[in-house]
């Protein structure tokens, strides 16, 4: 690069940070971005106040009641800037093909002269934040750095909930450590004298990622994972690339996974800890299953918190499958959010949070809708996430929502109760169980054990789900979303499902037991079109079964989809839940399952190129099983 550097930008870089290619890097693209000053983030305590100060000086926070939400902010976003932004987000690899026809792209070149005039004195008149920030347990062999540049003081604050972020990652980078470089900007340059805006963005959006060459630019947004790169974009399609590309090396190596999965510790009563790594869509209640408190019947259970929405998995020489939070932090979904659904969530939130999006309190505290079941009561006035005056009167004429429905906390891990022991352990922890749910009004029963690995594969890489908030868009159809990673795969999905069966039959070549494979749906609805399985703390039951079932306790039954369980197998101690309810949400259905399959065919048409035959025969075998 060569745009002339600003006059009187000092590019010098703190005595902490000893890499010439990162300090040669951040040059280029101060030359590039052309901002008023660089801040190299430290991760320091006191540089986390007065940047958060700083936000409150200029409006994008609000300082929340000290004696009710201690060291904690709202920020309440441009109305045009409020989820991921997926039909903006490309994979850019040198070939279509790899990209898959799941993801936008555009040839690398292409993008990157259609990024440079954007990128071109993009952060005029504000601060550029050098960021970095380890993916998963500081110098763990599964982690990976990242350093990303933001001219936005909000993105630093939240990487450093969300990420282990400061000096301790230049330690573990050195003189030439590898990191992904992540380029993001808002993309509202300042005029001289011109004000900012309390959100500054930009109507232009690009999400984009080289899997190649591993960089992100991210243009136009200060939300979510469209801005805090190092959660969707490194360590869900980044890594995901990462991990495929190592099995495909020399080596042997069987690779790895990056998935979008909570990982789960569950403990009986006699001691004995499981390990689960689930993968839900965004906002279909990972961070509550994650944090799930047993119900009544289940006393002595314990259920503990590694991560709530990002896994990395790695084979250990002992043939189990390892697996790290690549995360430090939750950036969970608010509404819904109470002390029925989720206690150990509500009891992280009590101070050092970032709430986004929610709504205001006349007493300076947030609020959002579902705070109401804990209180009995809904606040008779809120200032709004738009900054509007709320009461529940306005409530029901206008339909008007307090807290935007994808309105987010930030908080560190740290805060959790439920947290795992071993969450921060560099090793990961064993899997035992991977489960896959979509949220299916129809169709797909409350739990079914995959008979083998193939199977299982096959249930999570045609799962359905209803579209949720978390994304720009319709809200409610049902679209396919392989593995929840839909909007996450940094590679052709047809290739990443072959990775999934090659890491299985690698490792069981080599002798090791693979972990059982779930597919669980707690959404049917009955008739009356309510949800009938209760949800929450009682998905304890449905998690009890499966570890049963690996300890070899229960048979369950064959049905044409897998194995699931017969209603005397569940423990009901504590619940009303009758045969018929069961049935309700267990059954399969002709009609509609005849209807699923030709929608497995119509997605398995789509990912034609690479698709691994194994999906095409288990498809088969399954046609003929339910029809029998
Ligand atoms: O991608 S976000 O971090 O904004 C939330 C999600 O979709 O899970
Ligand atoms: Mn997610």
């Amino acid at each position: 690069m060569n745009a002339p550097a600003m006059p009187g930008l000092s590019l010098k870089a703190p005595d902490f940070v000893k890499h010439p290619r990162l300090i040669a890097w951040v040059a280029d693209m101060a030359a590039l971005c052309k901002p008023a000053a660089i801040h190299w983030c430290d991760g320091s305590q006191e540089e986390y106040q007065s940047l958060c100060q700083q936000l409150v000086d200029a409006g994008t926070f609000t300082r929340l009641n000290p004696a009710k939400r201690p060291n904690s902010f709202l920020a309440c976003s441009d109305p045009s800037d409020v989820a991921r932004v997926e039909d903006r987000t490309y994979i850019c690899s040198a070939l279509k093909e790899n990209a898959g026809p799941t993801n936008n792209w555009m040839e690398p070149s292409e993008m990157r002269a259609t990024l440079g005039p954007l990128f071109d004195g993009c952060m005029a008149g504000r601060t550029m934040y050098v960021v970095p920030f380890s993916m998963g347990p500081l110098g763990s062999h599964i982690a990976h750095i990242g350093i990303e540049i933001s001219d936005s003081a909000y993105v630093a604050v939240n990487q450093r909930i969300m990420t282990r972020m400061g000096r301790a990652v230049y330690d573990v980078l050195g003189v030439d450590g590898a990191f992904v470089p992540c380029m993001h900007t808002v993309g509202a340059p300042l005029a001289a004298g011109q004000a900012d805006v309390k959100w500054p963005c930009n109507k232009t959006k690009y999400i984009v990622h080289f899997p190649e060459t591993r960089e992100i630019w991210s243009y136009g947004s200060g939300y979510g994972g469209n801005a805090l790169l190092g959660k969707k974009c490194f360590a869900l399609r980044i890594a995901s690339t990462m991990g495929r590309a190592d099995s495909q090396g020399p080596s042997g190596s069987p690779g790895w996974l990056a998935e979008h999965m909570l990982i789960l510790g569950v403990t009986n009563p006699q001691g004995k800890k499981y390990h689960v790594a689930a993968a839900f869509p965004s906002a279909c209640g990972k961070t509550n299953f994650s944090m799930l408190v047993p119900p009544q019947g289940f006393e002595g259970w314990k259920v503990t918190t590694i991560g709530d929405d990002i896994a990395w998995i790695k084979p250990h020489a002992d043939g189990r499958m390892y697996a790290i939070n690549p995360e430090a932090g939750y950036f969970g979904v608010a509404p819904g959010t109470n002390y029925h659904t989720n206690p150990n969530c509500m009891a992280s939130l009590g101070h050092d949070v970032i709430f986004t999006n929610v709504a205001l309190t006349d007493d300076g505290d947030v609020w959002w809708e579902g705070m109401e079941k804990d209180t009995g009561t809904t606040p008779d006035h809120l200032i709004d996430w738009q900054g509007k005056d709320w009461t529940p009167q306005i409530a029901r004429e206008t339909g008007a929502k307090a807290a935007h429905p994808n309105s987010r906390f930030t908080v560190a891990a740290g805060n959790n109760p439920a947290l795992d022991e071993a969450w921060d352990d560099a090793a990961g922890v064993p899997i035992d169980a991977f489960i896959f749910g979509g949220r299916r009004s129809t169709t797909v029963p409350l739990v079914t054990e995959a008979r083998n690995w193939v199977e299982g594969v096959y249930m999570a890489a045609t799962m359905g789900s209803e579209t949720t908030a978390a994304a720009v868009g319709q809200q409610g159809v049902v679209r396919r979303d392989p593995f929840a990673m839909l909007p996450f795969t940094g590679y052709n999905v047809s290739d990443y499902f072959q990775h999934w069966l090659d890491m299985g039959s690698k490792l069981s070549a080599s002798g090791a037991k693979l972990p059982a494979i779930y597919c669980v749906n707690w959404f049917r609805k009955g008739a009356d079109g309510k949800f009938v399985w209760p949800g929450y703390g009682e998905n304890m039951r449905v998690l009890k079964w499966m570890i049963d079932r690996l300890e070899g306790k229960t048979k369950g039954q064959e049905t044409g989809f897998g194995i699931s369980p017969a209603y005397s197998e569940i423990t009901w101690d504590g619940l009303d839940f009758t045969p018929a309810q069961f049935a309700t949400v267990t059954s399969l259905d002709k009609a509609d399952w005849k209807q699923e399959i030709a929608l497995h065919t119509e997605l398995f048409g789509q990912l034609a190129y690479h698709l691994p035959h194994e999906l095409s025969a288990t498809k088969a075998q399954l046609e003929r099983r339910l029809a029998a």
